[in-house]
């Protein structure tokens, strides 16, 4: 008998495979497999389009603000969809994309989300914070109340799956979970920020009750709460200022 051929998961063999196509089949856990090698040959730009380009994104990138104040105007849910999908390409450990967006329309149950978190966040501003973190949060004038879980046109709530639960109650570890859903949420807000809308970063804590409310599963933990719109029209932020690139950046 001849060489074994290698088994590969997912989509079935064809003679040729477009450059960067996704594969037609959803994703579903094969444990061990390999995948099957593709070719990656994206078109390459050149050297003075990506600078242009470079140099454009920063600029874009430059004008993301956080916003705690959203305009009541209504945002096209594809929109959001499409930026979850972004978020959804993201790195992560082993690929085992260990995330989960839920995103929230029943008023109802965003009213209950408020309630709960403006519950634990009074806590947290009335001392459960501890003195050097409420100093530290101090110059941007937050507190407890929470107007955006409710007003603000859409609210996502990502979840970090901290391990894979199979339908027969089977768990297998997941590998650098915060890691990947850190760069997926940052992904997420980048494809928010670039679709032109405005999104804030909430992590009410402790997070417990999300899961809860929301139905998810045990291997489940709430990673961040994301209203998204647009500005309200007299929305203020910080005049902050952000480290220059030689402050962030060491060449070595
Ligand atoms: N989670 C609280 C407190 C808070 C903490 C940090 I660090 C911030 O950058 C902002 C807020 C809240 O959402 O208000």
């Amino acid at each position: 008998a001849g060489p074994q051929k290698a088994v590969f998961r997912g989509r079935p063999e064809r003679a040729t495979l477009p450059a960067m196509t996704t594969s037609p089949k959803s994703w579903s856990p094969v444990h061990g497999e390999p995948y099957r090698p593709v070719p990656y040959r994206p078109a390459r730009i050149p050297a003075a389009e990506s600078l242009a380009r470079a140099a454009e994104l920063r600029e874009r990138m430059a004008e993301r603000r956080t916003v705690r104040r959203f305009a009541p105007d209504p945002v096209p849910e594809q929109v959001v969809r499409d930026a979850i999908a972004c978020a959804a390409t993201a790195p992560s450990g082993a690929h085992q994309q260990p995330w989960t967006f839920v995103l929230v329309k029943d008023p109802e149950v965003r009213q209950r989300i408020r309630a709960a978190a403006e519950a634990e966040e009074r806590l947290s501003y009335d001392g459960r914070l501890g003195e050097e973190w409420l100093t530290a949060l101090r110059p941007l004038g937050t507190d407890e109340v929470k107007p955006h879980l409710t007003d603000a046109p859409h609210l996502i709530v990502v979840f970090q799956q901290r391990y894979w639960l199979g339908p027969d109650g089977a768990r297998r570890k997941h590998y650098y979970v915060d890691e990947s859903v850190g760069i997926a949420v940052g992904m997420l807000l980048s494809a928010l920020h670039l679709s032109g809308l405005a999104a804030l970063v909430h992590t009410p804590s402790p997070m417990g009750f999300l899961r809860e409310e929301l139905g998810r599963p045990v291997n489940e933990k709430a990673f961040a709460v994301i209203p998204v719109g647009y500005p309200a029209a007299d929305c203020e932020v910080p005049d902050l200022v952000r480290k220059t690139l030689a402050q962030v950046l060491v060449e070595h």
